[in-house]
């Protein structure tokens, strides 16, 4: 800062560089600049600034309030258990009239390769000796020995029934099977309640017999019938291990 004495050396040298002492109208010297004036009033406010941020949630109001409006749904549960079987619905109405099946060209294929397979199929049987054909009945065993009751249980299993030897050609289908084994087996006949009187399992009377000579002899006491490995029959107790063969 300029001390006090500078400044009087200052205006003295400003002094005598002025020229014009002696004229009567001399150029004035600038004066000493003014101290800063007093503040202005205050300016008009200013455009609105821009929206703020939503402020924090305010406190939670007094209980006395209204209720608020309910909340979303929660996440969906488990999956109930399976209800119960809904009652059957009623019968439809019937379909189209077709052809009759004797007629009907797509029966007739599908019959005509079901029996072409169906014969194939009985041929492998029987050359493996699986099963034995005779007429329309087919024989089959299946190896075991067992008392005249299982056998019939045996055969009813399995779709069938005892064998029974009807004619002459079907025991000697029978007996086929039974010299094969070299076993004896129990045929589909039984001693009514007349003693000696003997009839198939239905009741029916033999229409067809191949008695050993002197046989049947059991009076009442022999209530089945046996195939011997020559074909004859014998009356026989029924709890006896016999060769099961059925027919199909
Ligand atoms: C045994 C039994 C009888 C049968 C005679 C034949 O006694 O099998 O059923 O009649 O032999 O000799
Ligand atoms: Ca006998």
């Amino acid at each position: 800062m300029l001390s006090l004495q500078s400044l009087h050396i200052f205006a003295a040298a400003v002094f005598f560089l002025v020229t014009c002492h002696a004229e009567e109208k001399c150029a004035g010297t600038p004066g000493i600049p003014g101290t800063p004036g007093a503040n202005g009033l205050p300016g008009r406010d200013g455009r609105d600034g821009m929206k703020g941020d939503p402020g924090p949630p305010g406190p939670q109001g007094p209980p006395s309030g209204m209720p608020g409006l309910p909340g979303r749904d929660g996440v969906p549960g488990m999956k109930g258990p399976q209800g119960e079987k809904g009652n059957k619905g009623e019968r439809g109405e019937p379909g189209l009239q077709g052809l009759p099946a004797s007629v009907d060209p797509e029966v007739q294929e599908s019959l005509h390769v079901l029996t072409h397979r169906i014969s194939r199929l009985e041929g492998v049987l029987t050359l493996e000796g699986k099963i034995t054909e005779v007429g329309e009945k087919i024989l089959a065993t299946n190896g075991k020995e067992v008392n005249f009751e299982t056998t019939l249980k045996a055969c009813e299993h399995a779709g069938g029934s005892i064998s029974t030897p009807k004619n002459q050609e079907e025991n000697d289908a029978i007996l086929d099977i039974v010299k094969q084994f070299n076993r004896y087996a129990y045929l589909g006949i039984r001693e009514s309640d007349v003693p000696g009187e003997f009839r198939y399992l239905d009741g029916k009377p033999l229409n067809y017999t191949n008695w050993r000579a002197h046989e049947p002899n059991g009076k009442g006491g022999e209530n089945c019938v046996e195939m011997y490995t020559d074909g004859g029959w014998n009356d026989k107790k029924c709890n006896q291990y016999r060769l099961t063969i059925c027919e199909f």
